[in-house]
């Protein structure tokens, strides 16, 4: 029997555009149909002190004002998303910041052109395990995280 690779978590979030647009299903169900398990998952407004801990790293940068109104602008999606190698294969799906450099394909290549100043490009992925480990501890408690085994899981992983 092969013996199952370790298993990466990374945190989702889809932006307040991504929600505002109706784009919620399309793009959890990209995750689902990779073969990605979703293991944690909520809809939450942002507060302010919540917005400026996650975006900590980004603090003086000229576009860090909007970023933080615009996260906290209305309900996001929060996920934690679950398989080999989750960061790398996440951020991949998700397509480069600055979705006029996305690839076709990619959730931010498929549904924006530009990146508008205050950051709307649809979703947020952790960039590195580091982060996620973080950001995961940020947005879920640990009973909001789940097992649970796919049916479809020897066949995807
Ligand atoms: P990432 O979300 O692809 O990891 P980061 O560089 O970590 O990109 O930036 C965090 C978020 O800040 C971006 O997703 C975007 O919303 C916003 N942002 C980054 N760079 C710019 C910019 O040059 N103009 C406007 N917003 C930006
Ligand atoms: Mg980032």
């Amino acid at each position: 029997m092969n013996e199952i690779p370790p298993l990466q978590k990374t945190l989702v979030v889809i932006k307040p555009d991504g929600v505002r647009r109706g784009l919620v299903g399309e793009i959890i169900s990209r995750f689902e149909k990779r073969g990605l398990k979703i293991v944690g998952m909520k809809m939450i407004r942002v507060q302010r002190d919540m917005a400026e801990k996650h975006y900590e790293a980004h603090k003086g940068k000229e576009f860090y004002i909007g970023l933080i109104e615009f996260i906290t602008s209305g309900p996001v999606v929060a996920m934690v998303v679950e398989g080999v190698n989750a960061v790398r294969v996440v951020r991949k799906i998700v397509g480069s910041t600055n979705p006029e450099e996305a690839a076709p394909g990619t959730i931010r290549g498929d549904f924006a052109h530009t990146l508008p100043h205050g950051g709307k490009n649809l979703i947020h992925a952790s960039g590195n395990e580091e982060e996620a480990e973080k950001e995961i501890e940020l947005w879920f408690s640990p009973d909001e995280i789940h097992s649970y085994t796919r049916v479809d899981e020897r066949e995807v992983i």
